[in-house]
């Protein structure tokens, strides 16, 4: 019986991004009924992990010897994240799958997210010059309302599309001199934000994000994860932000990993295993 406490945020889920480099000596090593039964062991225990409730799992090729292969693994328990990656990481055998990068963080909202009483004030009111209380009025603050909710879900309990390409990298926000990002007051990073999303936006249907807070977790404040299904849409978004003075003035990146979502079988074939 496990006696562990779980670890499960108040809101929203885990998530870990883990990168392996592949020691092929040691796979040489084994017989071919051994190799054989280690990827059968991979396969169940993905498929162990996609069954077990508010989970998910991208399986992933690293596109540049940074890495082989890649995790993203989702989940609100800490423990249960914790202990899929011990598996996963030894599910080929000892020494196969060696760690070379990973990243833990979780699913947040925003807290820029528009609230009700800003749709109300600046965009209805001030925008649209609606009244209160009027049928347009109430038309569309129920659009605005169910709109958020179903945003709110995605960015907590996200489900991501299998669209072929991934992009990960963490960062943050700058702390240095006239360029503190946190000596900013909320209304100021606010108005930054809008732009930021005004930017992102027009990348709609091209790149799908999801931005993961892990400041407290791991080395940067967040994790940056875009799918999209043409790598120069990834090109054009990271360029285009660099020129949107959130990034441009308060950005700091670390390491950027591109890799390809590939089903299990062809993910080993890829990788030669
Ligand atoms: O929450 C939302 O989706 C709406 C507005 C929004 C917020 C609050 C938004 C929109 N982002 C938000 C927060 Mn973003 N984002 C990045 C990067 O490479 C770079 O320069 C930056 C990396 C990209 C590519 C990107 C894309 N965003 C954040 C935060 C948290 C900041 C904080 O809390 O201080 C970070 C670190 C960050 C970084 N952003 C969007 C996008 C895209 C494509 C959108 C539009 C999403 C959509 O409308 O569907």
């Amino acid at each position: 019986m496990s006696t562990h406490t779980p670890l499960i945020p108040r809101e929203g889920w885990h998530v870990m991004h883990l990168f392996y480099q592949i020691d092929h000596s040691q796979w040489q090593c084994l017989s071919q009924d051994e190799q054989r039964g280690a990827k059968t062991r991979l396969t169940q225990l993905v498929q162990e992990i996609r069954s077990t409730p508010d989970t998910h799992l991208l399986t992933f090729a690293i596109a540049t010897p940074k890495a082989d292969m890649g995790f993203m693994l989702l989940t609100p328990d800490l423990q249960v994240a914790n202990a899929f990656e011990k598996r996963l990481t030894l599910s080929l055998g000892a020494d196969i799958l060696n760690a070379c990068y990973s990243y833990l963080s979780q699913t947040e909202s925003s807290e820029y997210t528009t609230t009700t009483e800003q749709y109300v004030e600046e965009t209805l009111i001030g925008e649209k010059s609606l009244t209160r209380g009027t049928p347009e009025f109430d038309a569309a603050l129920k659009e605005f309302e169910d709109r958020m909710a179903h945003y709110l879900k995605h960015r907590l309990y996200p489900v991501l599309p299998d669209w072929p390409a991934i992009c990960f990298y963490p960062m943050s926000k700058r702390r240095s001199g006239n360029d503190n990002w946190y000596s900013l007051d909320h209304k100021a990073r606010r108005e930054l934000m809008a732009g930021h999303a005004r930017v992102g936006r027009t990348y709609s249907g091209r790149i799908l994000q999801l931005i993961t807070g892990s400041t407290g977790l791991d080395e940067y404040e967040w994790g940056v994860t875009l799918l999209a299904k043409d790598t120069i849409d990834i090109k054009a978004i990271v360029y285009e932000m660099r020129f949107d003075e959130v990034s441009a003035r308060y950005a700091e990146f670390g390491d950027f990993y591109i890799g390809m979502q590939l089903p299990l079988d062809e993910l080993f074939r890829r990788v030669c295993l």
